[in-house]
C-alpha cells in the first residue's frame, strides 16, 4: 500500500473516493458523452450503466436542458438570493411542490446532497428549538446508511470508512442496525419479505435515551452507495408510525430515489410513505449543474414562520442557494421528465431489467441479485483475503468492454438513465455475465 506519490500529472488533482496513485497507473479517462453513451479518451464508445453518479437520469446531452443552461447564461449569470430573488427560482420551488407528496411544499435549494442532508439535519433542529421544544436534540441515521460527506451526514452515516479518520463528528447521534440480511433474503426480486421488525430498533433507541430528546431520524428508503440495500415490506411504514408515536420528525434522503430512479417522482411515492423532510439532488438537474433541494412539510415552514425570532426566520443558506444555472437546469430536466414521461417509462422497463439482472444467478460469485425500479445489484463473494479486489476487477473489465458500472466492495451497483432501451438492458447483461465467468 505504500506506493510513492506520483510526480506526473495526475497528482495535481486528488480525485474523490478514488485510489488515487492505483489511477495515475491506469487512467480512464472521459472526453464526451451522448444519450446511454460516453466517449473515452481512446474513442470507445461506454454504456453508462450508473447514469453518472446515479444523477444523469435522463441521459446525456439532453436538448432541452442544454438549451436552457446556454440561454441562461447568456441572460443571467448569477444573482443573490439573499435579500434579492429570481423569479425563476419561486417557479422551480412551486415546480417541485407539485411534484412531491402533498403537503411537502416548501424547498430550500443548496448544491450537493451533502448540503441538502446537513441543511434537512439543521432545518428538524431548528423545528423543535422554535416550537419549545428544545430537549429535542438528537439525531439518529442507521448503519450502513450514507448520507454525503459533510460532518453532519457522516456523523448519522453508517459506513466506518467514512468516519473513522475524522475525530469525534456530532454528539448525540445514534445508528439503527441496517436491515441487509443475505441469510434470509437472498435473490429476493423487489423489497424483501424479512426485516420490517427491524424498525422497531428505533423503539429501543428512544427509550434508551428517552424519546423526548430525538429530533429526527434520517433514512435512506432505499440505500444507494453502500451497495443497494432495499427496505424490508412494511419498514419504512412501521419507522412513519414509531416517528408519529415519539413526535420524531421523519427524513427520507433521497439523493438518489427522487425524480424517477424508482419509476416515479419520489420513493415516498412509491412506498406511500409521507415524511416530513425530502433530501434531493443529483437527478434534479440531470447532474448537468451541481444543486439540491430540501423539501419541507408545511407543518416544518409555518413553525419558522411562525415563531421565528428574528426578521430572518433561518440563519442559514448558500452563496450559490437557487443559482440562475442551475435553476435553469432543474426546471428544463423537469420539463424533459414530464415531456418524455420518463418516470413511466423507467417503472415499464423496471420488469424487463429485474428479469435480465436475475438470469445472472448461478454465474460465478454470485451471492446476491437484487432489484426495484431501476436500480440492480449484483452482490460477489470477496476473494479471500482480499476484500474489494473482485468488485474492482469488474469495473475495470467492463470498462475495457465499454461498460461504465459503481462498485462498493465487492457488490456491483446499476442505475442506468432512465432512457435505456430493452436492447441496451440486454447487451448490458450480457457483457456483465461474461466478465463474471472471466473474474478470478
Ligand atoms: N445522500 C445520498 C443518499 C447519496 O447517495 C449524498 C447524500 C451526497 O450527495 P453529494 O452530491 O454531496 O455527493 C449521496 C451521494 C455511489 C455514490 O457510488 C453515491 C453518491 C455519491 C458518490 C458515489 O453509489 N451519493
Amino acid at each position: 500500500m505504500n506506493r510513492p506519490v506520483q510526480n506526473d500529472h495526475f497528482s495535481s488533482f486528488w480525485m474523490p473516493f478514488t485510489a488515487n496513485r492505483a489511477f495515475a497507473e491506469d487512467p480512464r479517462l472521459i472526453v464526451a458523452a451522448d444519450g446511454m453513451h460516453y466517449t473515452s479518451s481512446d474513442g470507445r464508445q461506454i454504456l453508462d450503466a450508473t447514469a453518472g453518479l446515479w444523477c444523469v437520469n435522463a441521459g446525456h446531452n439532453d436538448p432541452l436542458i442544454v438549451e436552457a443552461v446556454q440561454r441562461q447564461i447568456a441572460t443571467l449569470d448569477y444573482a443573490p438570493h439573499f435579500n434579492f430573488g429570481t423569479p425563476q427560482a419561486f417557479e422551480l420551488a412551486a415546480t417541485l411542490s407539485d411534484l412531491f407528496p402533498d403537503g411537502l411544499n416548501h424547498v430550500f435549494f443548496t448544491n450537493s446532497g451533502s448540503e441538502s442532508v446537513d441543511t434537512a439535519l439543521k432545518i428538524a433542529l431548528h423545528y423543535h428549538r422554535m416550537r419549545g421544544d428544545a430537549a429535542r436534540t438528537r439525531l439518529i441515521g442507521r448503519e450502513r446508511g450514507y448520507h454525503g460527506t459533510g460532518f453532519g451526514g457522516i456523523s448519522v452515516g453508517g459506513i466506518v470508512k467514512n468516519r473513522m479518520h475524522f475525530g469525534n463528528l456530532l454528539n448525540g447521534v445514534d445508528h439503527l442496525r441496517h436491515t441487509h440480511d443475505l441469510a434470509r433474503n437472498a435473490f429476493t426480486r423487489g423489497c424483501p419479505e424479512h426485516g420490517r421488525e427491524l424498525a422497531d430498533d428505533l423503539v429501543r433507541i428512544a427509550e434508551l435515551h428517552d424519546p423526548s430528546t430525538i429530533a429526527a431520524v434520517i433514512v435512506e428508503p432505499m440505500a444507494g452507495s453502500t451497495g443497494v440495500l432495499l427496505p424490508p415490506v412494511g419498514y419504512l411504514k412501521r419507522l412513519r408510525e414509531i416517528c408519529d408515536r415519539f413526535g420524531i420528525l421523519l427524513i427520507f434522503d433521497e439523493v438518489i430515489t427522487a425524480y424517477g430512479r424508482l419509476g416515479r417522482a419520489s420513493a415516498a411515492e412509491y412506498f406511500d410513505v409521507k415524511p416530513d423532510i425530502i433530501v434531493t439532488a443529483k437527478g434534479l438537474t440531470n447532474g448537468v449543474i451541481p444543486m439540491g433541494a430540501v423539501i419541507a412539510d408545511e407543518r416544518i415552514y409555518a413553525a419558522a414562520m411562525e415563531h421565528a425570532d428574528a426578521p430572518i426566520e433561518l440563519f442559514h443558506g448558500y452563496t450559490y442557494s437557487a443559482h440562475p444555472m442551475a435553476v435553469a437546469a432543474a426546471q428544463a430536466t423537469m420539463e424533459t421528465y414530464r415531456q418524455n414521461d420518463m418516470f413511466a417509462r423507467a417503472d415499464a422497463m423496471a420488469p424487463v431489467w429485474e428479469d435480465a439482472l436475475h438470469s445472472l444467478k448461478g454465474l460465478p460469485h454470485v451471492q446476491d441479485l437484487r432489484n426495484l425500479g431501476l436500480v440492480g445489484a449484483i452482490e460477489l463473494e470477496s476473494r479471500p483475503g482480499a476484500p474489494g479486489v473482485r468488485g474492482m476487477d469488474a469495473m475495470k473489465l467492463a470498462w475495457d468492454d465499454g461498460v461504465m458500472i459503481r462498485v462498493t466492495g465487492d457488490i456491483i451497483a446499476l442505475s442506468p438513465p432512465l432512457i435505456i432501451s430493452e436492447l441496451e438492458v440486454e447487451s448490458l447483461f450480457g457483457k456483465l455475465g461474461a466478465i463474471l465467468k472471466l473474474l478470478q
